[in-house]
């Protein structure tokens, strides 16, 4: 009795041994892919979404000071490189303001994209290079403004 347990403890241990080493082999070939460049060591891309919305500082007085005291409402937006960005983005202005704002963005990530007031529109696009990219209105300089960051994995 005492030798059957025994015998089937060492079986346990002999299959728990097996499988923590196809675990440490597995994942030494994973860091090994890493170091060489073949798989990147952050998580997978994924589709990031953004509501983006126009707004208003009341406590920028236009004509005393020169600028539009028009901004985003995200003055930031950060995603992993590989990831597919989806931003929704809406012009808040009162249809009779007729008062239009852009989703422009030059270098690396050119888009530009005119929303009419009180409407909105969807930009997508694969962040496939890092780095900092400024996205703007191109109405309503040098106030609304905001920076895509775009992280290396
Ligand atoms: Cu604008």
């Amino acid at each position: 009795m005492a030798g059957n347990a025994i015998a089937y403890a060492a079986i346990g241990i002999a299959a728990a041994a097996i499988a923590v080493a196809l675990a440490a082999s597995a994942s030494i070939m994973q860091v090994q892919d890493q170091i060489s460049g073949l798989v990147p060591a952050a998580a997978e891309p994924q589709t990031r979404e953004f509501y983006l919305f126009s707004e208003v500082d009341e406590s920028i007085n236009e004509d005393e000071l020169g600028i539009p005291p028009d901004k985003f409402s995200l003055e930031e937006i950060t995603v992993n490189r590989g990831d597919r960005v989806v931003i929704h983005f809406y012009n808040l202005e009162p249809e009779e303001t007729e008062e239009k704002h852009s989703f422009t963005m030059a270098d690396h990530y050119q888009t530009h994209n005119d929303v009419d007031a009180s409407d909105n529109k969807t930009i997508e696009f694969v962040a496939d290079q890092s780095g900092v990219f400024q996205y703007q209105c191109i109405y309503h300089q040098p106030t609304m403004s905001g920076n895509l960051v775009v992280l290396s994995p």
